[in-house]
Order: C-alpha cells, then sequence, then structure tokens
C-alpha cells in the first residue's frame, strides 16, 4: 500500500496473568521449541522477529511481560508505546480469563479506542480434559469487547502462526488477509535480547527501545 514503509516497525505487547503461557507462546514462533518447566518472566523482556510477506517486510518488536503481580506497575509504559496487545489467558484457569477484562480495559485507557489492535488468546487448548473456558466464551468475550479472538497450544504448536498471520493481517498498511498467506515462509532473522526470552531480560530489555515507526 503507497505511503507504507517496506521496513515498517510494529510494537507487540504481550500481557495475561501468571504462567498462562505468554512466553511459550513467542519461544514457539521464535524457535519453535517448548519448554514444559516453568520459568517466570522477570521484569519485561524483548525480542525482534522480521516477518516476510508478500508485499512488503514487518519487523515485529515483542514485548513479553511478567504476569507476576510484582512487577505490574513497569506494563502500563510498555502498553502506551504498542500498537498491538495480545491478551492471553489459560483455557483451564477461569480466573485468567475473568481477568481478561482488565487487561483489556488496561490496554484501552492507555491507548484509547480505536487506537490498537487487541488479540484476545486462549491458549492450552492440549489441556482439553482440565478445560474451565469454552472456546465461545472466549468468542463471546472477544465480540462484546469487539477484539480479535483465537485458541492456541504453545505446546502442540496449534494456530501459533495463525495468530501472528491474523496481527500480520490487521497492521496498518495491510489490504487484505490474503496478503499475509504466505507467511508460512516466514524467517528468523533477528533476535535482539541479552537473554533468553523466559529469564533473565530485566525491564525494558535491549536494544529494541527505539520508536516505532507504526
Ligand atoms: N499444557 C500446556 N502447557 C503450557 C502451554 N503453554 C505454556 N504452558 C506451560 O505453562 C507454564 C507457564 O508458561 P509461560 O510461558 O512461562 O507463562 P507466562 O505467561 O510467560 O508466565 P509469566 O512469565 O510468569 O507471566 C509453563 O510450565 C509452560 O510449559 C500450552 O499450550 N499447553
Ligand atoms: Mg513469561
Amino acid at each position: 500500500m503507497a505511503g507504507v514503509s517496506p521496513l515498517a516497525k510494529f510494537k507487540l505487547v504481550f500481557l495475561g496473568d501468571q504462567s498462562v503461557g505468554k512466553t511459550s507462546i513467542i519461544t514457539r514462533f521464535m524457535y519453535d521449541k517448548f519448554d514444559t518447566t516453568y520459568q517466570p518472566t522477570i521484569g519485561i523482556d524483548f525480542l525482534s522477529k522480521t516477518m516476510y510477506l508478500e508485499d512488503r517486510t514487518v519487523r515485529l518488536q515483542l514485548w513479553d511481560t511478567a504476569g507476576q503481580e510484582r512487577f505490574r506497575s513497569l506494563i502500563p509504559s510498555y502498553i502506551r508505546d504498542s500498537s498491538v496487545a495480545i491478551v492471553v489467558y489459560d483455557v483451564s484457569k477461569r480466573q485468567s480469563f475473568l481477568n481478561t477484562s482488565k487487561w483489556i480495559e488496561d490496554v484501552r485507557r492507555e491507548r484509547g479506542q480505536g487506537d490498537v489492535i487487541i488479540v484476545l488468546v486462549g491458549n492450552k487448548t492440549d489441556l482439553a480434559d482440565q478445560r474451565q473456558v469454552s472456546i465461545t466464551e472466549g468468542e463471546d468475550k472477544g465480540k462484546e469487547y469487539g477484539v480479535m479472538f483465537i485458541e492456541t497450544s504453545a505446546k502442540e504448536n496449534f494456530n501459533i502462526k495463525s495468530l501472528f498471520r491474523k496481527i500480520a493481517a490487521a497492521l496498518p498498511g495491510m489490504d487484505s488477509y490474503s496478503s499475509v498467506t504466505k507467511s508460512e515462509d516466514m524467517v528468523d532473522v533477528n533476535l535482539k535480547t541479552t537473554s533468553n526470552s523466559s529469564q533473565g531480560g530485566q525491564q525494558g530489555g535491549t536494544g529494541g527501545g527505539g520508536g516505532c515507526s507504526c
């Protein structure tokens, strides 16, 4: 689309309660790996990935926040700075689903109504026998809040690429969903973080603090 830089940068912030799988979704997307050991995110981690789409290249800057209460005060400034918010809950933990209302409201408060892309993500669909939130409830909440919705399993690599495709399709400058259908071919080209994505990377991350051109 005219007027859009071929190297447009977009900041994405991952939000949600502790242990819902934010880091695991990112790790699956970035490295196609999954770790069953829980390593809480400390502060904020930063990672960056270039997505090669059909008609342009976009650089995604991913901010992985900590769900632990003690880090909450760090989060608003990252929300303010991000054009996409991914609000994650665990389909096997009802409270994490209920709390997404607060996360969505936080995003709306910091960013304003039409100014941000929000995706509600129900993760851990592989835990079918422990499910406490149905897909319909997730869909209904997505509609109620006017945000996108998808279910994923970082463990089974279910819908992880679809999640990022959905986001890419909604970014300013994308003409249509079809223009990103080739994102299966995405290639990791860049990682800017001082430590791995699940541990370390204290508040602020590195290298990615620069302005967003979005
Ligand atoms: N069964 C299952 N377990 C998952 C899935 N995604 C994450 N987990 C597990 O859930 C735990 C928490 O995952 P994390 O990705 O660290 O969660 P988080 O939201 O980043 O947690 P904080 O950093 O503390 O906010 C880990 O033990 C993961 O292995 C999934 O799709 N299915
Ligand atoms: Mg984490």
